[in-house]
């Protein structure tokens, strides 16, 4: 068992400041900074998204959610009016945006061009926002990079300006982080203003809070996830004053899980949902098979919305999604794909038995208020004022979801494994267990005692928040014998520079996803050989990045360049065995006795 928390070690700072004048700087911006007109809620006579959906909630009419950004801004404009004209041409409408933003957009404006770019959309000005936002009449979703970051303030103000009622996406601050920025104070209190802008306007604005983002991608147990909607309930609604809506659905493949989820949430969230995600992680494989993965999904997601509609619009991820950013018709597709599947969903109702579902919905809902209580009574016996929100933000932020799974998770605590039980498990861990063996399985005819007796120890880390690939690189190497240095997640490259350096590794594997992998190489390229650590690195995930000083939306692929360049390029992990057999025999750590 984990000691329990106590505040020195939670808040180093000798002092935090006040998260009164947050909260009223929020407030006092209210004044100047409201809802500007949107071609939405005007052509649906409405006052909110939230409004909108309660309707729709009564009609019984299941909404549609597509996802928008390209690096390129006029593209990102032609796709909002060509997408809803297309659709609606053939009968189909769609009701949200989600605004995709790039990373750097959650750097305040004025040092933004220097930092690090990801593969998304850069919105300069408020005019900016505002021209996307009133492309077409469909509700614009600023979902990504706004909330959580230390823009959090400047982007909800020109959200808002353009109109947008659903803001979010309060599960980044929890888990995303900018590369090389440190100030998690200025995060917190310029999101803590941004929530009480947002709760201070006339109309119900959503804090929207993608639970997938957040900590429900690494949590073991899915009724911790559903506890952090309590929790950031608890947050939102009875600290500042808002209104939270949660969104869930990369990581949730089992239909009975997602189905369950889907129940419980509406059980103890009263607001309307804004989208229920695509589940992402099912897209592994062509076009056509990534069309079974998206009927299979909606499917689940169009029955529930019908057994107990939420608001939630359903989300048609383009099957192209795991290759790359989709263009138009592809999202046009995937559109017309869902209105089909709601269509002849119908027949399917009376096929469906509910016991299982209802079953694991009780679990949930008990598992999820438990993790709260344990939590708020963990928090106020560390010292944790659980009446402020600024404590509560970076507290929960600071531990981190692993550890708040450890510690206040409702499973069995089991002393053989060192973790604890799950009460509904995560198909994020089933899957990750099963792609280690699928993985081991593709070594046959390797001779792993190499390894096993090699006494290699390994870094791995990720650039980003994507961590999928180091849990399974993590997996793959603790079957093999390799020791695991937890090099962490969305490190900068000097940081892990220098835990090579003091820790005295053989080599790093490094899982990258953002688009960032040759900048991001050579940084770490530079800081190692100032640490005086020439220890090779293992490169996976996603090796592409758009180009500097370029409009183009699409990263380009970047594998021969970080070759070039001396990295060790692993597109499957098998890729990674001739550089692991090698310093097993050349290693630092290698086996004493063994050749050098
Ligand atoms: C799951 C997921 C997420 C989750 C991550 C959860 C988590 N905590 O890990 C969430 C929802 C949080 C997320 C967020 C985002 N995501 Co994302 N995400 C994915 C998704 C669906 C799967 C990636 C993954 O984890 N795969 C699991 C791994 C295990 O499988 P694999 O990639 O096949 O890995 C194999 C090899 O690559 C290799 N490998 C991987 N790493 C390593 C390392 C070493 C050393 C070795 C040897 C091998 C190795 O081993 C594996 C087995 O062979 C992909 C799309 C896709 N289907 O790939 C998008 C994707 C990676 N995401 C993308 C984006 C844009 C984002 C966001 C910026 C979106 C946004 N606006 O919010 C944010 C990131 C924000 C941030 N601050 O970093 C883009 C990246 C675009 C690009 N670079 O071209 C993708 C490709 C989707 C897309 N097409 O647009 N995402």
């Amino acid at each position: 068992m984990i000691d329990p928390i106590v505040r020195s070690a939670v808040f180093p700072e000798p002092e935090l400041p006040d998260s009164r004048e947050f909260i009223d700087r929020g407030k006092a911006l209210a004044k100047t900074w409201g809802i500007g007109h949107s071609e939405f809620l005007q052509a649906n006579g409405c006052s909110s998204e939230a409004e909108y959906k309660r309707f729709h909630i009564r009609s019984g009419r299941i909404m549609q959610h597509a996802q928008i950004g390209y690096r390129d801004p006029s593209r990102s404009l032609a796709a909002c009016s060509e997408i809803y004209e297309s659709c609606l041409a053939r009968g189909v409408t769609v009701d949200r945006y989600g605004i995709c933003l790039d990373w750097s957009m959650g750097f305040p404006e004025k040092i933004r061009k220097s930092r690090m770019k990801g593969t998304g959309l850069i919105l300069e000005k408020t005019e900016d926002f505002v021209s996307l936002s009133n492309a077409a009449p469909v509700a614009s979703h600023y979902g990504d990079f706004v909330l959580g970051f230390p823009a959090a303030l400047e982007n909800t103000r020109h959200a808002l300006s353009a109109g947008a009622t659903s803001i979010g996406n309060l599960g980044q601050y929890f888990t995303f982080r900018l590369p090389n920025w440190e100030e998690d104070v200025t995060t917190t209190a310029s999101t803590i203003s941004a929530l009480a802008l947002m709760a201070a306007q006339p109309a119900e604005v959503l804090v929207h809070s993608n639970l997938d983002d957040g900590f429900a991608a690494v949590f073991q147990d899915l009724a911790c996830a559903l506890g952090i909607v309590l929790i950031e309930t608890y947050l939102v609604e009875d600290l500042l004053g808002g209104t939270v809506s949660h969104c869930y659905g990369h990581h949730y493949s089992t239909p009975v899980v997602r189905h369950a989820f889907h129940k419980a949430l509406s059980r103890i969230s009263h607001r309307p949902g804004t989208m229920v995600y695509g589940n992402t992680v099912a897209y592994q494989g062509t076009d056509a098979q990534n069309y079974a993965s998206l009927a299979g999904y909606l499917l689940v997601d169009i029955q529930a919305q019908r057994e107990t509609p939420s608001g939630h619009a359903i989300n048609p991820v383009p099957v192209t999604e795991n290759q790359r950013i989709p263009d138009i018709g592809e999202i046009v597709d995937a559109q017309l794909f869902a209105h089909r599947m709601v269509e002849q969903s119908l027949a399917f109702q009376p096929v469906t038995d509910s016991s299982e579902v209802d079953h694991t919905v009780e679990r949930l809902v008990a598992g999820a208020q438990q993790f709260k209580n344990n939590l708020m009574a963990g928090f106020e016996d560390g010292g944790i004022d659980i009446h402020d929100p600024l404590e509560m933000f970076l507290a929960i932020r600071r531990i981190g979801g692993k550890k708040l799974e450890q510690l206040y998770g409702p499973g069995r605590f089991d002393p053989g494994m060192r973790k604890r039980c799950s009460i509904v498990l995560s198909d994020t861990v089933r899957s990750i267990d099963r792609a280690v063996e699928r993985n081991l399985e593709r070594l046959e005819g390797f001779d792993s005692n190499q390894l096993s007796g090699s006494r290699l120890k390994i870094i791995v880390a990720t650039t980003d928040v994507h961590e999928h690939g180091k849990m399974l690189i993590e997996g793959i190497f603790g079957r093999l014998g390799i020791s695991v240095i937890d090099g962490g997640v969305s490190t900068d490259p000097r940081t892990l520079a220098k835990t090579a350096e003091n820790r005295d590794a053989d080599a790093i594997a490094l899982s990258t996803y953002n688009g960032v992998a040759l900048t991001y190489f050579q940084q770490l390229k530079d800081e190692l050989m100032e640490a005086g650590t020439d220890i090779p690195v293992l490169i996976g995930g996603r090796l592409n990045e758009i180009p500097a000083e370029t409009d183009t939306s699409l990263p380009r692929d970047v594998t021969s360049d970080l070759e070039a360049l001396g990295a060790v390029v692993c597109r499957h992990f098998h890729d990674a065995v001739p550089c692991l057999a090698e310093l097993a025999q050349t290693g630092k750590n290698r086996q004493p006795g063994m050749p050098p």
